[in-house]
């Protein structure tokens, strides 16, 4: 029976199915903890040492399970630390409930010990968010917190102040009107299709398609048989943005991987040749990697009609549910004939795929970055779920090559720091039995680096994978890249991070050259427990985009020619880089390898003749 009214907020919580909950207590919020500690059996309390991770480690467990992600911290500072997870779930599009003490209700607003009201603070960053007036008032707001983060994939928040969380469960202030029993947790799944006539309008405009490409994203996760067998019925390869990268494995014949600063050159061709562009689940931010519009007709599926139009203008907006929709749209559509589009994607990957292995396996000291993401690809566990993280290790990692059945996220659209060791946590705490590995940079980890006890403390066994450069690698280069400046205030001081996770209590590897990198990362990770692999890599190593604009040659030219201080190693990496993939025609550098194709066809299509 519930005593409290925490008693009352947790059993409530149970019964929409909560059994995790990710925070760090305080005076603020003493009286839940109470109720936790009665349920400890039922309802995981993980333990963390910050409360951004216990937020960031809520998204990840909702990116990875699709449940809904729970968190809690004390009041005042401790609700502010939450905040970045609520942004995350909120660009990232993933349902979060997060729970804050606030002070004595009858305290409030009188500068008191961590007086703050939270939910003004998460005014603009929670769907929904409410303060609890007293137990009679605890079933309304967290079955409405519970449901607007399902239904909607976003954070929501209820703040509780202290003394209620103590109060009697049978407060005597109910007011008549509140029906007890009135509300429930019955909670049904959006899954919408469009209507039949726009799915043909769709239908028809696609069967005037030669050159189709798809853009798959996050929403179309879960869809990947689908996606699979349109791209076989349309000749069209399929696009993913960074946050889809699991929808469709990179195996498959049918993608060219991903699209942007850190995407293919078989994509960017396909973005730039298409006549016809069918977007199922995407709104990524990186418009100009698009077809410019005007170029390509286009059919956009998004279950939010607002995403509509957003970064592509659309000629046919099919309003669903990824998979749903895909089904529905499937029996409508023609074989296009026309294989040629599809066939030039599968020769380029062929050519990428190539320089891929050719740069995760270069001998270079200092190791290159790729190394580590090449061998990790070939090490994984078949299920494995990789967290990846912001940084140049979005590069390394993003362009790794992800089996069937494996799963991939990082705070894509967020683009926060230090959310691979988050992530991590909330991936093994939902899957303890799956390889959870999290590929991180040197700056990332420094900022979360308490975080590596709770692996020791909750015995996560999650591998961690730290790439160190001792410099902040990607703001370095886009100093350079973006705006001509020579690098500033990015190095940091070296960090020993073996000494740093032995002391947390986990397993420990270094890696520094190449030839040791494979067989030392099979034994990180079959060693048992939590793991951390410290991989000390090219701090100048550039992240090359599949093709170099010139704004960008000249804006790299004139950060070294304004003093670069590492303009001589810069130079010469660059330089050997040039010769030595002249020959790959998937490289920026790689005009020889192209004009070697080119050739190729012709003499080829001479042949045929
Ligand atoms: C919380 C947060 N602060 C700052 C940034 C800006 N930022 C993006 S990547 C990056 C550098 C990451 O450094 P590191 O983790 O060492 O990875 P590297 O780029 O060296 O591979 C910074 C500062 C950010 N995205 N998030
Ligand atoms: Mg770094």
């Amino acid at each position: 029976m519930p005593e409290t009214a925490s008693d009352l907020f947790v059993e409530r919580l149970m019964d929409w199915g909560v059994d995790t909950i990710f925070g760090l207590p305080g005076d603020g919020i003493n009286g839940l903890m109470e109720a936790l500690r009665k349920r400890q059996d039922r309802v995981r309390y993980v333990h963390v040492r910050h409360e951004e991770v216990a937020a960031m480690a809520a998204v990840g467990y909702a990116k990875f399970t699709g449940k809904l992600g729970v968190c809690f911290a004390t009041a005042g500072p401790g609700a502010i630390h939450l905040a970045n997870g609520l942004l995350d779930a909120r660009l990232e599009g993933a349902p979060l409930l997060a729970i804050t003490g606030m002070t004595y209700h009858d305290l409030i607003g009188t500068n008191y010990l961590q007086d703050y009201d939270t939910d003004y603070l998460y005014a603009n960053l929670a769907t929904y968010n409410q303060r609890i007036m007293g137990p009679a008032h605890i079933h309304n707001v967290v079955d409405m917190a519970c449901r607007t983060a399902l239904s909607h994939r976003a954070p929501t928040h209820i703040a509780f102040p202290i003394d209620y969380q103590t109060a009697d469960a049978d407060d005597l202030m109910r007011f008549k009107r509140n029906v007890p029993g009135h509300t429930t947790t019955a909670y049904a799944r959006p899954v919408r299709t469009p209507p039949q006539a726009e799915l043909q309008r769709a239908a028809d405009l696609l069967a005037d398609g030669q050159k189709i490409a798809i853009l798959a994203g996050q929403g179309a996760r879960g869809a990947g048989d689908e996606l699979e067998q349109l791209a076989e019925t349309l000749g069209a390869p399929i696009v993913k943005a960074s946050l889809g990268k699991d929808c469709v494995p990179d195996d498959s014949d049918f993608t060219t991987g991903g699209i942007g600063v850190i995407g293919t050159r078989p994509t960017q061709d396909a973005m730039e040749g298409c006549d016809t562009l069918l977007i199922v689940g995407s709104s990524m931010p990186y418009i100009e990697f698009l077809p410019k519009p005007g170029q390509a007709k286009c059919v956009q599926i998004d279950d939010q009609p607002e995403r509509i139009g957003l970064r592509h203008p659309a000629d046919v907006g099919l309003v669903g549910d990824a998979r749903a929709t895909l089904q529905e749209l499937l029996p409508l559509l023609e074989r296009n004939e026309n294989r040629a589009f599809l066939e030039q994607a599968q020769a380029g990957m062929r050519e990428w795929w190539k320089l891929m292995e050719h740069r995760g396996t270069r001998e270079d000291m200092p190791m290159k970055p790729q190394v580590v993401a090449w061998e990790l690809s070939q090490a994984l566990a078949d299920d494995a779920i990789v967290c990846g993280d912001s940084g140049q290790v979005t590069y390394w990692i993003t362009q790794m090559r992800l089996r069937r059945g494996q799963q991939f996220s990082f705070s894509g659209t967020n683009c926060s720091m230090a959310a691979a060791l988050p992530y991590a946590i909330g991936a093994q705490t939902a899957y303890p039995d799956r390889q959870v590995v999290a590929f991180t940079g040197d700056g990332s980890l420094t900022m979360q680096m308490g975080d590596l006890a709770t692996l020791m403390q909750e015995q996560l066994p999650v591998k961690l994978i730290v790439l160190k450069n001792n410099s902040l690698g990607l703001i370095k280069w886009e100093q350079m890249v973006f705006i001509g400046n020579p690098e500033f205030g990015v190095d940091f001081a070296p960090v020993d991070f073996v000494k740093i996770a032995e002391g947390c209590g986990a397993r420990a590897f270094h890696i520094e050259e190449q030839g040791e990198c494979g067989e030392v990362l099979r034994e990180a990770l079959a060693t048992p427990g939590p793991v951390v692999v410290e991989a000390v890599v090219d701090p100048n190593e550039p992240p090359m985009p599949a093709k170099i604009t010139s704004d960008q040659a000249k804006a790299l030219g004139q950060a070294l020619a304004r003093g670069e201080e590492q303009r001589k190693r810069i130079g010469l990496t660059i330089g050997h880089e040039l010769i030595d993939e002249q020959t790959f025609s998937a490289s920026p550098y790689g005009v020889m390898g192209r004009m070697k194709e080119k050739v190729g066809e012709m003499v080829g299509r001479d042949g045929d003749d």
